[in-house]
């Protein structure tokens, strides 16, 4: 992409109403505008981002093996009128009436709807298991939306759906997600800790929250402080060994974690040293639960078991908040000169600064440059407007891309341009295929995967 035909809106100025460092950078650096309380526009800078947390959980979610689909943001009332939820869920639920005068709803969540699709079209246990997954827009009529999309009223998230014979199975599936959901943070750049939490208005009492640690966080958490050292890393898994996956959730749980919710402060001074008691704040960014039979009894999603017999089937779900990750990963990766993106979600890989634009050997050695890049299937920012070098490097910093490339007269007569750290601040004089050269390898983990994402 080229700066001088981008659409992005940078502020000047520090947004006067943005309480959270998160939200004020993505407004400053032309992420998002509010449109009403809680409800935003992605520009196209923002977008990107959102896309890039999107593809990473698509990514993961189909190698744990589970399926896409899409389901729609309205919901007919009936169907929560089966399970229950449409008196409990109160005023969150925004309640939508059609032409002919049917109740509809915004939907905050999807577990009636994929018991309905359940219901319909599996009969059998030889089906089975089974694990549905969309991600797409939700509402929840927040009492304080605030911080911008960290807690919004119309948000992004991934939610999934498990469907097991029997409570071993399941509780497999739930293993499943959590070990899928570790490697989802990893790949972002993030350290999202798993602690035991509350089902609130989804049910039971099976449930982790994964938290990522931040001052501005909402929630409370208490931990061992070792429990945020431990790493998933590039180990193998096996998704389909029930045994590998409940060892990791051992791993990773074993450790006292718990969000305000579930603390009990005499459990954790019996188990955690003094020294190594942590209380902190974290952002939620993802959920998993199993709640047996909840749904699937009320709403009728039984399957014939091998005995003949109808059974309820045994269910979880399982959500990621990919809006209010955007959110998060900014929280974790500042400067006081803006956004530092991780490498794995960088809305462009590399910015190339020109210096002098205009000058012939400059715009060529950038041209060159930005060709050799995209035809290594990277995405480059050029910034080729005609505007002062310190204008063009506070945009960049602003904006947070991992790698900066700068291309000026001078270094061009010693055969060389400049390759720049964002995150350290580092620049070393690198020939110009050598600095593309870097990118394309600092990048090979990070290309899209080959997994089909709709
Ligand atoms: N049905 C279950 C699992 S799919 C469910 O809805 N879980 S949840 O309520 O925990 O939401 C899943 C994730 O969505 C949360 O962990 C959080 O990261 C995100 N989320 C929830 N509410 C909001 C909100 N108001 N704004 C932004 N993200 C939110």
């Amino acid at each position: 992409m080229r700066m001088s035909r981008y659409f992005l809106p940078v502020l000047k100025e520090e947004p006067a109403d943005a309480q959270i460092v998160s939200h004020r950078l993505m407004l400053r650096a032309g992420m998002i505008r509010q449109q009403a309380a809680g409800i935003y526009s992605w520009l196209p800078l923002g977008w990107r981002v959102l896309k890039r947390v999107e593809r990473i959980v698509h990514e993961e979610q189909q190698r744990a093996g589970h399926i896409p689909m899409l389901m729609p943001t309205l919901q007919p009332a009936e169907l929560w009128k089966e399970s229950g939820r449409y008196d409990d869920y109160g005023k969150e639920m925004l309640r939508v009436r059609d032409r002919h005068d049917r109740d509809l709803l915004y939907g905050p969540t999807n577990e009636e709807m994929i018991s309905d699709i359940f219901r319909t079209h599996v009969s059998s246990y030889r089906d089975l298991p089974l694990t549905l997954y969309h991600i797409q827009w939700k509402f929840r009529d927040e009492v304080r939306p605030r911080f911008g999309v960290m807690r919004g009223r119309e948000f992004f998230m991934k939610d999934g759906y498990n469907f097991d014979l029997t409570e071993e199975d399941a509780k497999h599936a739930y293993n499943r997600h959590l070990v899928s959901y570790l490697r989802t943070y990893e790949r972002m750049g993030l350290r999202a800790i798993p602690m035991k939490a509350e089902g609130g208005p989804i049910g039971g009492d099976h449930t982790h929250e994964f938290l990522v640690l931040a001052e501005t966080g909402e929630s409370a958490v208490f931990y061992d402080s070792r429990v945020a050292d431990i790493r998933l890393g590039e180990r193998t898994i096996d998704y389909g060994d029930s045994e590998q996956c409940r060892a990791v959730l051992e791993e990773f749980t074993e450790l006292y974690a718990r969000t305000d919710d579930t603390h009990e402060p005499a459990v954790f001074e019996k188990l955690v040293p003094e020294d190594r008691r942590r209380e902190a704040r974290g952002i939620e960014v993802g959920q998993i639960f199993y709640f047996g039979t909840k749904y699937s009894e009320p709403m009728g999603a039984v399957v014939q078991g091998p005995d003949g017999e109808q059974t309820p089937v045994h269910m979880g779900s399982h959500g990621i908040g990919v809006s209010r990750l955007v959110g998060a990963l900014i929280e974790a990766n500042h400067d006081e000169n803006g956004i530092v993106w991780p490498e794995g979600v960088t809305p462009f890989h590399v910015g190339i600064v020109n210096l002098r634009q205009g000058d012939d050997s400059c715009d060529r050695a950038c041209e060159e440059l930005y060709a050799a890049l995209r035809a290594a299937g990277l995405d480059p920012l050029y910034d080729d407007r005609d505007e002062r070098a310190g204008s063009k490097f506070a945009t960049m910093d602003l904006i947070g891309l991992p790698w900066r490339i700068t291309v000026g007269p001078r270094g061009l007569e010693n055969g060389v341009v400049e390759l720049t750290s964002r995150r350290s601040g580092q620049s070393e004089e690198v020939a110009s295929e050598e600095a593309a050269r870097r990118i394309r390898e600092i990048y090979a983990p990070h290309l899209p995967k080959d997994v089909y994402v709709g």
